[in-house]
């Protein structure tokens, strides 16, 4: 039961300096939010490493945009579950916090975190493939229309005439060095760094329990399944992260 391995995670956040939370899609899945590999992760039976790639949007752009447009109203529908709450307060509440998510469906944000770092950018931007840069907020485009209707809209385009691409990270691309950078610091400097809803499969991002775990810190996993990385973490609290985080907060 994961109520005895809490005991051990309170004393250790009761003591800590610098809390750490990097969070995976399982942290929106009680939103109703799909993962991506979990049932449910499939859209058109395409999974998410068909689409989330360069090659993807260079053959097909409008597959592509109308699988990002599905979720965007779907993600829209949404509304941020507990375990987002939890994380929004312990920016408050937990000394020298830091939120490091993969997500890019913007819920952290709306539940009131603003320490963030996005590693994967965000659904609710895009950005142009034409070299000029600029990058667009969304979050209003569609907003009126039915679900049914996201699919076969018209490819957007930029104020210079170019065609745009979601403001995310796919396969093969870099992350921000700025923003990987100060995950793996926050990382290394942390005394406790939850795990939560993670596959822990997407590198770098799966090497930051590692780099934690080197530097001394106690390693939480919050998930309702195992994954590689659970054999090394210093305590796993099984079950969901909406029902998970709200017990860790009231016992401290
Ligand atoms: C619950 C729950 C509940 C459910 N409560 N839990 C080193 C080694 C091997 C490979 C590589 C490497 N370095 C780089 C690579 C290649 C690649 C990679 O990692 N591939 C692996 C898959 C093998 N990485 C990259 O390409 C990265 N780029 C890079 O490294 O650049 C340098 C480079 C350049 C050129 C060539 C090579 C390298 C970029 C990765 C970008 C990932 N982007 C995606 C898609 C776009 C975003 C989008 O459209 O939304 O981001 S992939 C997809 O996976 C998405 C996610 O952010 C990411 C992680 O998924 P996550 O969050 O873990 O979700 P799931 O579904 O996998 O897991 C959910 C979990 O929740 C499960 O464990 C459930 O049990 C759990 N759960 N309900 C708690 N209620
Ligand atoms: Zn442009």
């Amino acid at each position: 039961m994961w109520q005895n391995a809490l005991t051990l995670v309170v004393d250790r956040v009761r003591a800590a300096r610098s809390v750490v939370a990097a969070t995976g899609a399982g942290i929106s899945a009680e939103s109703g939010v799909p993962t991506f590999r979990g049932a449910g992760g499939l859209w058109r039976n395409f999974s998410a490493s068909d689409l989330a790639t360069p090659d993807a949007f260079a053959r097909d752009p409008r597959l592509v945009w109308d699988w990002y447009r599905w979720r965007r109203e779907r993600i829209r529908r949404a509304q941020p579950n507990a375990g987002h709450l939890v994380l929004a307060r312990f920016e408050t509440t937990l000394p020298g916090f830091q939120l490091v998510t993969q997500n890019v469906d913007g819920l952290h944000q709306r539940a009131g975190s603003r320490r963030l770092i996005e590693l994967h950018g965000n659904i609710w931007r895009a950005r142009c493939t034409a070299g000029c840069g600029l990058v667009t907020d969304v979050s209003r485009e569609g907003a009126d229309a039915p679900l049914e209707d996201a699919a076969g809209a018209e490819l957007p385009t930029c104020e210079c005439g170019g065609l745009q691409r979601p403001d995310i990270v796919w396969f093969g691309e870099s992350l921000d060095p700025g923003d990987i950078d100060r995950a793996i610091a926050a990382a290394r400097g942390c005394d406790v760094l939850l795990v939560i809803g993670t596959s822990a499969l997407v590198y770098p991002a799966a090497a930051l329990p590692l780099v934690a775990r080197r530097a001394g810190a106690l390693v939480v996993e919050i998930n309702v399944e195992d994954t590689p990385i659970t054999p090394q973490v210093g305590a796993v609290l099984r079950g969901p992260a909406a029902e998970v985080l709200p017990a860790l907060e009231a016992r401290l």
